[in-house]
């Protein structure tokens, strides 16, 4: 049986990940793919208990490195139970964020050293890493605007201020101009149908690559 393929989701608050994620599964289902789509901090019955306790306003203050950790323990659980089980039974698993989210926020917005990040994405993931990596760009003032019109009280996160999701950015756009095999940046400024187009098309750009090389 061939491995399912990993593909990832990210981009600050209110990019449209999670909107974008259900056309997406319904396109790789439409080439005939099994899918499972999953999301960080959570995707397992563990993870989401710690994604609950991450999300948590009445933890604000959280130390960075708690958070670190927390964000890991989930990774863990989420990995072992989920997402390598669907890859070995040939699924394709779409997962809106997963490390890149922790060096964006953790690294640049809370200022871990990148380097410490590595070693716990080694010692969680082995060699696993995405496949492809979608990632939804946008100036954080129209990310939160999004974000804030579609929500009550805000998680833990939602507080933080406009500096931190720049840095986040920042990261992310830094991330994907050193790895272009792995990265696609998309233009989430532009409307919902436009962004749902671009990312069509370079999912279908990567699953046309695939076959024509097998
Ligand atoms: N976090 C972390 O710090 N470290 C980690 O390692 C991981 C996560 C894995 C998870 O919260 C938080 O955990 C996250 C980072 C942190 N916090 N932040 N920020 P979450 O899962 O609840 O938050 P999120 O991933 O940021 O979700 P979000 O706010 O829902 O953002 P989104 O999924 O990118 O956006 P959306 O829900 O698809 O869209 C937001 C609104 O905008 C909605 O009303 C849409 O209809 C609208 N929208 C979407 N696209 C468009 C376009 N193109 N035009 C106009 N309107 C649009």
């Amino acid at each position: 049986m061939r491995r399912g393929r990993f593909i990832t989701l990210e981009g600050i608050e209110g990019a449209g990940k999670s909107t974008q994620i259900a056309p997406l599964a319904e396109l790789l289902r439409a080439r005939g793919l099994e899918v499972l789509t999953t999301r960080e901090p959570g995707g397992s019955p563990l993870a989401e208990r710690l994604r609950t306790l991450l999300l948590d306003p009445d933890h604000q203050g959280m130390p960075a490195t708690t958070e670190l950790l927390l964000l890991f323990a989930a990774r863990s659980d989420h990995l072992e139970r989920r997402i390598r089980p669907a890859l070995e039974a040939g699924r394709w698993v779409l997962c809106d964020r997963f490390t890149d989210s922790t060096y964006a926020y953790q690294g640049g917005g809370r200022g871990i050293d990148p380097n410490r990040i590595a070693v716990l994405e080694d010692l969680v993931q082995d060699s696993l890493r995405p496949d492809l990596t979608l990632v939804f760009d946008l100036p954080p003032e129209l990310g939160l605007g999004r974000a804030k019109s579609c929500l009550g009280q805000g998680d833990r996160f939602e507080s933080e201020s406009r500096r931190f999701f720049a840095a986040a950015r920042a990261v992310y756009l830094e991330r994907a101009r050193a790895n272009p095999r792995r990265y696609r940046v998309i233009d989430a400024t532009a409307p919902l149908a436009e962004v749902k187009r671009a990312a069509a098309a370079e999912l279908n750009a990567f699953v046309d690559a695939l076959e024509f090389r097998s």
